[in-house]
């Protein structure tokens, strides 16, 4: 796992602690004397401590589990999104004669999200766009000069020759999803067998 998902799953969890945090004092009975001032008079005794920084006002025990349950739901949920449903993304290999093809699944992400191809052969990739968000109605391959739409439930061809070993990127058009596209030489493992 590379250091910036890392960093993306502290700070999503932080940012959710927060958010969970304030909604548990909430439902647990505390708010911020401001939100109290909104809540009609009759609700609150008036032997609220006023000099506390928090109040209890009573919650139905319903909302406290609803709450806590809602929240431990979100964590899991989190976890599993970035701990458990990376390594789905899996390498497809498209080395050998001829046009070197790859379906690749675009529905929440790139499926897979890694190819391996070889240098020197028209590489052809077929995008179907499955996913309605607009954020993946576009794949950028910047190295190949590539910009193309994905109208959605289409299968979108994309072609280029990878000229030169190494490493391109393809993103939806906000590059927030990525994958890579690994350009091998040209038999390579072929001269690893003879030598
Ligand atoms: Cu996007």
């Amino acid at each position: 796992m590379t250091m910036i998902n890392k960093t993306v799953i502290i700070s999503s969890i932080a940012s959710l602690g927060v958010v969970l945090g304030v909604g548990y004092g909430k439902a647990m009975g505390y708010a911020l004397p401001q939100a109290i001032a909104q809540v009609p008079h009759e609700t609150h005794s008036s032997q609220t401590e006023s000099t506390s920084q928090f109040q209890r006002i009573e919650q139905p025990l319903g909302n406290k589990v609803a709450v806590t349950l809602g929240g431990l739901s979100l964590i899991g949920l989190e976890l599993w999104w970035f701990l458990l449903s990376k390594p789905k993304s899996q390498k497809a290999v498209a080395v050998g004669e001829g046009i070197q093809e790859v379906t690749v699944t675009v529905d929440g992400g790139y499926e897979p999200s890694q190819i391996v191809v070889e240098a020197g052969k028209p590489v052809r990739l077929f995008f179907d766009r499955r996913d309605p968000s607009s954020c993946l109605e576009q794949v950028l391959i910047p190295d190949f000069h590539i910009a193309a739409d994905l109208p959605l439930n289409q299968v979108t061809t994309v072609e280029f020759i990878p000229k030169q070993v190494g490493n391109y990127v393809f993103t939806c058009g906000m590059n927030m999803f990525r994958g890579a596209i690994a350009v091998q030489a040209a038999g390579a493992s072929t001269q690893i067998a003879n030598s």
